[in-house]
């Protein structure tokens, strides 16, 4: 059994985000795969509530959100690194503009009656209804771009893309790979499961080429895990994660917090706090099935607040 247990479906662009991720490495992991929509009993045991896909187990210590996630596995295995310092400051901000804006161009506009039977492969009108039904929960409030305006947008962000691959360098930001290639890959590999649609991506052919290289690193190497077992491996296990404490954030070490998502899926995951920093916020909680867990979230795009019921 790897150290590494990702927590994914084969269908989801995050999950083929850090897939890549894990094959740009050359990393052994164990592989859990999670229902696509509610309920998910299994993922809210070593979760505590976040329903979002994918989430890395390393043993007691759960990792939420593929922006952390990245850089975790980055840590344990360093090279080649995923934040190469050629590629500088604005690595970040291509894959945070990658994982929003491209990310809600990209799957409405995949998912248009001619892309749809390609993304679901031919199942049931009950499984359509019953996913659109999740995500339309899921993402209440949030106003989804029409196929026209969604097609209009891709136009524009992949001109970006091409003008910035125009000096024939291999990777976005160079000669390497950096963490903004996997960002943006995960867009365009769920374009190209839908055949019918992908003319978007024809007046781009760098972008194809650059596409098709990221996509050639693969997956790793990787064994099928039931989610019990990943459960199991949770009890069995101790927090291993070192995540400091920064007192000037208004929190105090210990303290009961609620941790939520603020852009969809705002389900609060609520703990005692473990690790507060500019980067992640980390809370320690109690599962029945699970045993003790410290669930970890980037600190960009959560919201830390002082629970209800904190005493
Ligand atoms: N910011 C999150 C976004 C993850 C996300 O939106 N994942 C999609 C699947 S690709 C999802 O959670 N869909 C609902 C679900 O799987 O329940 C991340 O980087 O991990």
């Amino acid at each position: 059994m790897s150290d590494l247990i990702l927590h994914h479906y084969a269908g989801s662009p995050f999950s083929e985000k850090v897939r890549l991720v894990l094959g740009f490495k050359g990393l052994t992991w164990s592989s859990v795969t999670v229902p696509v929509i509610l309920p998910k009993p299994d993922v809210v045991a070593l979760t505590g509530g976040y329903r979002r896909t994918p989430f890395l187990q390393v043993g007691a210590d759960i990792y939420c959100d593929t922006a952390l996630m990245c850089r975790v596995i980055d840590r344990m295995a360093p090279t080649p690194p995923l934040y190469p310092d050629a590629a500088g400051g604005m690595q970040h901000v291509l894959a945070q503009w990658a994982d929003t804006a491209l990310f809600w161009a990209a799957i409405p506009y995949t998912m248009q009656p001619a892309g749809l039977p390609h993304i679901f492969g031919g199942a049931p009108p009950e499984v359509l209804k019953a996913f659109a039904a999740d995500r339309a929960a899921m993402t209440a409030g949030m106003r989804r771009p029409t196929t026209a305006d969604a097609a209009a947008q891709l136009h524009g962000y992949f001109g970006w893309l091409e003008q910035q691959l125009a000096d024939s360098r291999l990777f976005l930001l160079g000669a390497a790979p950096c963490i903004a290639d996997f960002s943006v890959a995960q867009s365009l590999w769920y374009i190209r499961r839908a055949p019918p649609v992908t003319h978007v991506l024809s007046p781009f052919p760098k972008l194809l080429a650059w596409i098709e290289r990221v996509q050639a690193f693969g997956h790793g190497r990787h064994e099928t895990m039931p989610s019990s077992e990943a459960i199991a491996a949770a009890r069995a296990a101790q927090t291993t994660a070192v995540v400091p404490f920064d007192d000037r954030q208004g929190f105090a070490r210990g303290e009961e917090v609620t941790v939520t998502p603020t852009d969809y899926a705002q389900d609060p995951v609520t703990g005692r706090l473990h690790g507060l920093t500019h980067d992640e916020v980390a809370i320690a909680r109690e599962d029945e099935r699970a045993g003790r867990l410290v669930v970890h979230f980037p600190r960009i795009g959560y919201q830390v607040k002082k629970s209800d019921t904190a005493k």
